[in-house]
């Protein structure tokens, strides 16, 4: 039998930076701390049915939707294991309206984190899978100076990594620098993310489909027909699609990283920008999907093109293999597209 390398995730991304030799360390630690925070809200999500910490904690979030205890625990976390390591100086979460300022003497470091601390949270009740997304710019304003929100409101271009943790049947912590993607499991016995997918590639080509079909009489007539043709027979293209949705946008994409796939959350006549956050959840994960091989567009361009214009903008999203991200950019413009995103 091979002998598998035994690659821990802070080994791993210490490994990736010293293939830069202008690199600092500090995106390693960052990182790391990232993972810490991971490991805590993952034991915390294992124990979620034992503890007393499901049902709603009567407060709303800033989108007018009912906020869990897990969502304010991994939120909370996400801050406690971020905000004294002296490498931030300003953080954004979907949990908190305004930027989330690093208290003093820790606030001039030199990148930005923004993060979605639980996604799909509605789903934890039920046992299904969830996530924690984040997204890491270098800052634009003075050094030596606490952060703004200028430095958090970049295009997703700018990323300088993003990831994502997947607590599922096992946790995995998803992470490209925009060179590669690396997936690690966590092992529970001894606390340590170890590598398990590397250098991850999505096809080009697939025959999942992701969305909510409930919405399908929102839809405007691109999509309508482009979902209609993946539903027609040819086996040469792998059709008719299978369908394929969880309802955490972080665990469907996973899934779709791994066996190829289109994960889309559409503009509608409900909503005419989409429902998710292009801060927290669309620009890190067109940079992973990007950086495997697929394509992120919100209809007409790219997802990490847009300029953002606020900390929680919605924006419609197409993501995934790139064949089929292309097709359905086809539909849309042949067809028409409800999108008012810039
Ligand atoms: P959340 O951040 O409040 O959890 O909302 C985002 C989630 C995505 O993870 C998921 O794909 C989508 O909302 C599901 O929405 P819907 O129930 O409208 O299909
Ligand atoms: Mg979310």
């Amino acid at each position: 039998m091979p002998k598998q390398r035994f690659m821990t995730l802070p080994r791993h991304i210490l490994e990736g930076e010293k293939k830069h030799p202008e690199a600092t360390g500090e995106l390693s630690a960052l990182l790391s701390q990232i993972a810490l925070a991971a490991k805590t809200i993952s034991l915390e999500v294992n124990k979620a049915g034992l503890a007393d910490i499901l049902g709603f904690t009567g407060e709303t979030n800033t989108h007018g939707e009912q906020v869990k205890k897990l969502d304010m625990f991994a939120h909370e976390i996400m801050i406690r294991a971020l905000d004294h390591g002296g490498h931030f100086c300003v953080m954004a979460s979907e949990e908190e309206e305004d930027i989330i300022h690093i208290p003093s003497h820790h606030d001039i470091g030199k990148y930005v984190i923004l993060f979605d601390p639980l996604d799909g949270s509605s789903n934890i009740d039920a046992n299904v899978s969830i996530g924690t997304i984040f997204s890491i710019y270098k800052r634009i304003s003075p050094e030596g100076t606490p952060g703004t929100l200028e430095d958090c409101l970049q295009p997703g271009t700018e990323q300088v990594a993003a990831g994502y943790i997947v607590y599922g049947s096992s946790t995995i912590f998803v992470y490209t620098t925009g060179e590669g993607v690396y997936g690690f499991t966590l092992d529970p016995a001894f606390g340590e993310f170890l590598l398990s997918h590397d250098d991850i590639k999505i096809s080009k080509t697939c025959s999942i489909y992701s969305l909510n079909e409930g919405n399908y009489k929102y839809w405007n007539n691109g999509l309508k027909k482009y979902i209609k043709y993946l539903q027609d027979a040819d086996d040469q293209r792998g059709k008719p699609y299978t369908a394929r949705y969880i309802g955490s946008m972080v665990a469907d994409v996973h899934r779709n990283l791994l066996y190829g796939g289109i994960y889309i959350y559409p503009a509608d006549k409900r909503s005419p920008t989409g429902k998710l956050r292009l801060m927290y959840e669309c620009n890190p994960m067109a940079f992973i999907v990007e950086a495997a091989g697929g394509r992120a567009i919100c209809g007409h361009r790219r997802i990490m093109e847009i300029e953002p214009e606020s900390l929680h903008q919605r924006v419609p999203i197409y993501i995934g293999s790139e064949e089929a991200v292309n097709e359905v950019e086809k539909y849309l413009k042949e067809y028409g597209d409800v999108d008012l995103t810039n």
